[in-house]
């Protein structure tokens, strides 16, 4: 019998990623979407078009605001694998709108995780967790013991899914099978646009078109560990895999100024930074940041044996590839 799994958030980056990694580990994939008044549904479905269309992966409609319409979609499916990546997942949007961030990301993995004891007890449930969770970070890597200090209302709402899912965790009605993973930034060339990595790669292909001549950023010196998102979602999945739910750290161990990432895409892209890029763009700046975020994935390494398989100069050249490649097809 193959398995079934629900993806929330099967329109974003890593859950078009995760649904094609469950379909070639043949698994009936099923994702949850929400009804967007968008001119174009198929930009929209872009990153998971050709799966829906090919029949391998379902849609349903569901909203994470509603538990019953959360309740109809788990009731419907009745999935062995639950992975909860729905969320509104811009840290710089959860300080303009605190309450929207609040709402989404809190009762939504509250709904999804009481729909799982109710009607799919013995489903496995991934939450998406996030390294914001540390945020003023006590100590450097950050590992699974570390003292979870957010600093943004995305930050607080992780952390708040993150003790709901230890929370059913712990139950005894029956307990669910949860697992947390805190996953430090990953991109690729799916990522929104908005997200720096892909703002600075995308700006980039246009000046190399001649598009554009400057990109205007915010701060240049907050540290990131970024990694390559096909490589996050297996750590998801095999998270899932194991005996016992437990919460891991999934990062590279590598930490870079945003300056770096922007002089790396640059030079990928044969441009000099220094001509084109400004810094400190009132308009990108933050009102509390996160200065340094370096993840211990040693945890993960040791128990699901999980290592990256991209490094970081390999992540940005594809990136600043398929942007030059994007960028030239646009009329
Ligand atoms: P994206 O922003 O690319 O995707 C977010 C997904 O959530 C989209 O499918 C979006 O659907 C859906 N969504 C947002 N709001 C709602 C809502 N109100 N109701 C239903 N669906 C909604 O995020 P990523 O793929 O990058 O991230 C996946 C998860 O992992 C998120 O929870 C994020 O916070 C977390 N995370 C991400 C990291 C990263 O570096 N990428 C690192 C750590 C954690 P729609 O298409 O309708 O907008
Ligand atoms: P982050 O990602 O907040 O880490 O959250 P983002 O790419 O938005 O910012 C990273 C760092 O870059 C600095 N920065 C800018 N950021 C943006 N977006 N635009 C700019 O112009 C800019 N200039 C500098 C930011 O200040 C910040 O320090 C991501 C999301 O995917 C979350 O959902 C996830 O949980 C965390 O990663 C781990």
């Amino acid at each position: 019998m193959r398995k079934k799994a629900l993806i929330t958030g099967i329109t974003g980056q890593d859950g078009s990623y995760l649904a094609e990694l469950l379909v070639s580990l043949q698994y009936d994939v099923h994702g949850m979407v929400r009804r967007v008044a968008a001119e174009d549904q198929r930009q929209r479905l872009s990153r998971i078009a050709d799966h829906v269309q090919g029949g391998s992966v379902t849609l349903h409609q569901g909203s994470l605001e509603s538990y019953p319409s959360i309740c109809r979609v788990v009731q419907d499916i009745r999935p062995d694998e639950v992975y909860h990546l729905a969320a509104q997942s811009f840290v710089a949007a959860s300080f303009e709108d605190e309450f929207s961030t609040m709402n989404t990301n809190i009762n939504g993995v509250h709904f999804v995780l009481d729909a799982c004891r109710r009607y799919a007890p013995e489903a496995r449930v991934y939450f998406a967790g996030s390294s914001e969770m540390f945020g003023k970070a006590e100590r450097v890597p950050q590992d699974e013991e570390t003292p979870l200090h957010p600093r943004s209302p995305y930050g607080i709402s992780k952390v708040a899914g993150f003790h709901l899912a230890r929370y059913y965790r712990e139950r005894n009605d029956p307990p669910l099978f949860v697992s947390t993973g805190i996953l430090f930034n990953h991109e690729s060339q799916r990522r929104g646009m908005e997200f720096v990595t892909r703002k600075i790669t995308h700006g980039a292909a246009r000046i190399a078109h001649g598009k554009a001549d400057r990109l205007e950023l915010g701060n240049p010196d907050a540290r990131r560990d970024w990694g390559y998102a096909p490589d996050y979602v297996r750590a998801m999945w095999l998270m899932l895999q194991q005996e016992r739910p437990d919460d891991f750290v999934v990062a590279t161990g590598e930490t870079r100024t945003v300056r770096e990432f922007a002089e790396a895409a640059f030079e990928s892209a044969g441009l000099n930074p220094g001509k084109h890029i400004v810094w400190n763009n009132p308009a990108d700046l933050r009102p509390a940041e996160v200065d340094l975020l370096v993840g211990n994935p040693a945890k993960a390494y040791r128990v699901l044996d999980w290592r990256p398989a991209y490094g970081f100069r390999q992540m940005v050249n594809i990136m600043v590839r398929s942007d030059w490649y994007l960028v030239a097809k646009e009329k």
